[in-house]
């Protein structure tokens, strides 16, 4: 195995990247091999639907269906070989109907076939020990002693990005939004890809491509999420327990906790969310229509293995981020959604929760209220703009002297208390944007506000950076001047890919000094940073001191 995709990747003096039995993140070799066959046979299904579509030919199956295989390599999202492998078999026929279809149209329209390399080329049995047999030919690392180090951590630079695109992709899918210049864009960088590219050049394009890309499909997700359940609204949750029966929803699919919420009305259950989930309740057809979505339990993903053992309910995963369920022993009250696999959990289909349901009122539920916690979610784009008077009038008359956006994943090294003791440390005339699951490490803390304006704005979901951007641009755009020339700075945390793609997105659309952390991607040689640094400011944080000193003056 070789896998390097994440910020708890092995980093030995020897060499980087999880490569022998088990990755960090309990992935073990064989669960890695097959991940890495399956995006080597997506990146051939990419070549002919790349193809066929510049003759007219469109599959939308296939296009909806290579981001979702994709999405299910990405750090903790599914660990079960047997639907790995089904992907792998299903990815085969996609890209054996594409070929045919493209030949026919070349044929129609008298067009000579073009010669596809690279993983087009790739035939397979989607068998166990074949695949497994390949491992090597589709490692991700399997030319680096031809193209070197910095080649190759620009190619996961962009597979990366691409990866957390494909996620966003399949989100806004589950939500009914499709689009045809998105997927036609997604085809070509995977293609590409999988022709393994070596110019330093190229690869950069299609990295700051994947931000690009990353941006329409982020704006995609708005509107469904937007259209399903309307605009945020600032919303305290309670972050304890009441009394009941109970299901937690943790993950960033809305749309599984409004099924769940209909179905469990009435019915004596109080519904909880996890995570990345937090933010539903501030969404009018969520949590602003169904009380019995009663508040949040726990925090960040890294912190499941603890709060999912003592949540005496059914749990629900609907995407990222799963870490193993049996050694805390509530594998058996948990269910997993969508592209989330584990060997041995009860995946759910469809839109009937009554299994959910049932699980919950066998167990046990919470015997006692805890005394109240509250967070407020909830500053999307809508609220934000509705807000922005009264912030910039606060700008202008000296009340608010910078923006920080400190946001992105959580996860479990200590070094992520800088996330912590940087909000702590924000001078009381300073406001603090938040989005994802890195919250956790300080939504709990009372900030204030500045006349009337709270200190601390949590935004949303990962993917709601792209309100986080709009606020940004209309600032800019108040102020007349740049984004860049604004009081903001951005301090991202992150920990997989969906964070590389909004990381793109961010650097694509120009904005510099972007200072990320805990530490720096593994992937990314000294040299790919120092080159970055030098073209957009991109660097890592140090102290919370030496930062906040930097940016403030
Ligand atoms: Fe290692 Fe992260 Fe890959 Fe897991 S996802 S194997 S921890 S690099
Ligand atoms: Fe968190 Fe996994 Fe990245 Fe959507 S849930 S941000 S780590």
């Amino acid at each position: 195995m070789f896998c390097i995709q994440c910020e708890q990747t092995m980093q030995t003096p020897v060499a980087n990247g999880c490569q022998y039995a088990m990755g960090m993140c309990g992935k073990t070799a064989e669960i890695s091999d097959l991940q890495d066959v399956l995006i080597y046979i997506l990146q051939g299904v990419s070549a002919y639907a790349n193809a066929a579509r510049d003759l007219g030919v469109v599959d939308s199956e296939a296009d909806a269906y290579v981001p979702q295989a994709f999405f299910a390599t990405l750090t903790n999202v599914n660990f079960d070989d047997a639907r790995l492998i089904e992907y792998t078999e299903q990815a085969l026929s996609y890209k054996a109907k594409l070929k045919a279809a493209y030949e026919a149209a070349c044929v129609l329209q008298n067009v000579e076939p073009k010669v596809l390399e690279g993983a087009a080329q790739f035939t397979i049995e989607a068998e166990k020990v074949t695949l497994l047999s390949k491992a090597t030919d589709t490692a991700l690392n399997h030319d680096v002693s031809e193209v070197g180090e910095d080649i190759l951590g620009l190619r996961l630079l962009a597979l990366y990005g691409l990866k957390g695109v494909a996620a966003y992709m399949e989100h806004a899918r589950i939500l009914g939004q499709k689009n045809d210049e998105v997927y036609a864009e997604f085809h070509r960088i995977m293609a590409r890809l999988g022709e393994n590219p070596s110019e330093m050049n190229e690869l950069l394009e299609l990295a700051m491509a994947c931000g690009h890309l990353n941006y329409s499909v982020m704006k995609m997700l708005d509107t469904g999420e937007t259209e399903a359940f309307g605009h945020p609204v600032p919303t305290k949750v309670n972050m304890k327990p009441i009394a009941g029966k109970a299901i937690l929803v943790s993950g960033h699919d809305l749309i599984d906790l409004k099924y769940i919420l209909e179905q469990t009305k009435d019915k004596g259950i109080n519904v909880y969310t996890h995570g990345e989930m937090l933010p539903a309740h501030a969404y009018p057809e969520l949590g602003g229509k169904h009380p019995h979505l009663v508040g949040n339990y726990g925090s960040a993903w890294q912190n499941q293995q603890k709060e999912f053992a003592n949540f005496p309910g059914a749990i629900v995963m609907t995407s990222n981020c799963l870490i193993n369920p049996e050694t805390n022993g509530y594998a058996d009250r948990m269910f997993t959604r969508n592209i989330v696999g584990w060997p041995g959990v009860e995946h759910h289909t469809g839109h009937d929760f009554s299994a959910v349901i049932e699980k919950a009122l066998e167990c046990e539920g919470f015997k006692f209220d805890e005394i109240p916690l509250y967070t407020t979610t909830g500053f999307a784009h809508n609220a934000l703009m509705e807000a922005a008077p009264a912030v910039i009038e606060q700008v202008k008359a000296g009340n608010i002297r910078h923006f920080f956006l400190v946001g992105g994943c959580d996860g479990d090294k200590k070094e992520r208390n800088y996330f912590t003791e940087f909000t702590k440390a924000a001078p009381q005339d300073t406001l603090i944007l938040t989005l994802a699951c890195g919250k956790f490490k300080f939504n709990d803390l009372e900030f204030g506000d500045v006349n009337g304006i709270p200190r601390l704005l949590d935004v949303g979901q990962c993917n709601d950076a792209y309100s986080a951007i709009q606020l940004a641009l209309a600032l800019a755009d108040t102020f007349e001047c740049g984004v860049n020339e604004l009081p903001l700075s951005l301090i991202l945390s992150w920990f997989e890919q969906k964070a590389i793609a909004i990381l793109l997105t961010l650097l694509a659309l120009g904005i510099k000094d972007i200072r990320v952390g805990p530490t720096a991607p593994a992937f990314l040689t000294e040299n790919l940073l120092n080159h970055l640094n030098e073209q957009t400011g991109l660097r890592l944080i140090t102290t919370v001191e030496q930062d906040l000193a930097d940016i403030l003056g």
